[in-house]
């Protein structure tokens, strides 16, 4: 047994490292590809529906596998500094990793729009906070331009090591299962994502690792779907604050995988997102984050109406853990809030044949 020591160490051939590269890892990666048991069972459909489960990642979402992918580079390139606009995500795995290096983490995020776990972790980490009155799309305008004049390594996903450590995810589900699902289904915000998964299952299909490619959907929250209107959306609106994201970065590279996997995009409501993300804690015990239960909310309805056919095996990436965002989380609870009482037993045991 050797002890597991993060995604790059496990595909080091896979990626662009040297044996002399000094690696920056939080042990990230290796998360669990859950089978959703009672789900399908709800909807009556013949369908095998896998969740990963990112949220399980070490700063709580699937940021961590692109950020130690580019902090390593940034240390290796001798950066001292990083910067990156974000929705909170990026912002929280940047810091983490830059502490990790013992450099400088500086991060853009829209004042008053992310979640509040992710203003607090990232303020753990000891970054350097700057809040603007504008929304990501606007920070990340900013970033590209700051960056020409200071020097600042950008960590946001239109840095390449990004996508080649959050291509490891499709190794992964690859290595676990034997074979590529047929449906791959992701939420999209800037759509580094989904391009890096479909990189790693084209590698993987290239080296004959597997003999197939999954078919790759992209959902988007309704108030902020640029792939579905074809377009940048100038006031990008959603709960799911993660893809609150109007111009998305990766814009040629999704649609090449659309075009590629023979996928597409839809949009989803932001009731339809937090239905999903409440049946997953509800019914699976699975608790990730709205923008995250987009990928099921998207499964679900392309299930429903057959466009992903009965029989058919889908994964779903659940991009962040439930508890980044728990002012969602009570607001989804407001019905069901804990009872208080005495602390006598008899109090206790009435409280307990109430429910049963
Ligand atoms: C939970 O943190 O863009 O399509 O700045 O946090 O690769 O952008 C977050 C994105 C999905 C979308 N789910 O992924 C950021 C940021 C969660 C996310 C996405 C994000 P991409």
């Amino acid at each position: 047994m050797t002890r597991y020591t993060g995604l790059i160490e496990r595909y080091r051939s896979r990626l662009p490292v040297s044996a002399d590269t000094r690696i920056i890892s939080l042990g990230e990666g290796n998360t669990p590809l859950i089978q959703l048991q009672n789900i399908p069972k709800l909807i009556g459909k013949d369908v095998t529906i896998y969740v990963k489960f990112e949220g399980l990642n070490p700063t709580g979402s699937f940021k961590d596998r692109g950020m130690t992918m580019a902090v390593t580079k940034a240390v290796e390139a001798g950066s001292q500094a990083i910067i990156c606009a974000s929705t909170g995500n990026t912002s929280a795995a940047a810091a983490a990793y830059a502490v990790r290096a013992g450099i400088k983490a500086f991060v853009l995020i829209p004042e008053g729009k992310i979640a509040l776990g992710k203003l607090a972790q990232t303020l753990m980490y000891d970054a350097k906070i700057i809040q603007i009155n504008g929304n990501f799309d606007k920070g990340m305008a900013l970033v590209k331009e700051v960056a020409e004049l200071a020097p600042v390594t950008i960590v946001n996903s239109i840095n390449p090591f990004r996508i080649e450590g959050q291509k490891t995810a499709a190794f992964e589900i690859v290595d676990e299962l034997g074979f590529a699902p047929d449906f791959h289904c992701l939420p999209v915000g800037n759509a580094g994502n989904i391009t890096a998964y479909w990189k790693g299952y084209k590698e993987y299909a290239t080296e004959r690792v597997c003999g197939n490619r999954p078919v790759m959907c992209g959902y988007q929250a309704a108030g902020a779907a640029p792939f579905v209107a074809g377009h940048a959306i100038e006031n990008p609106e959603t709960l799911a604050t993660a893809i609150r994201i109007g111009n998305p970065q990766s814009w040629d590279l999704a649609w090449a995988v659309q075009k590629e996997s023979g996928g597409w995009f839809d949009k989803f409501s932001d009731e339809q997102i937090l239905a999903a993300q409440k049946m997953l804690s509800q019914f699976e015990g699975v608790f990730c984050e709205p923008a995250s239960a987009t990928s099921l909310a998207g499964a679900l309805h392309d299930i429903s109406t057959g466009k992903i056919p009965e029989g058919s095996t889908i994964v779903c990436t659940l991009t962040g853990n439930g508890i980044k965002d728990p002012e969602i989380a009570m607001k989804q609870c407001a019905d069901t809030q804990p009872v208080t009482i005495e602390a006598d037993l008899d109090a206790v045991k009435r409280a307990i044949l109430d429910v049963l």
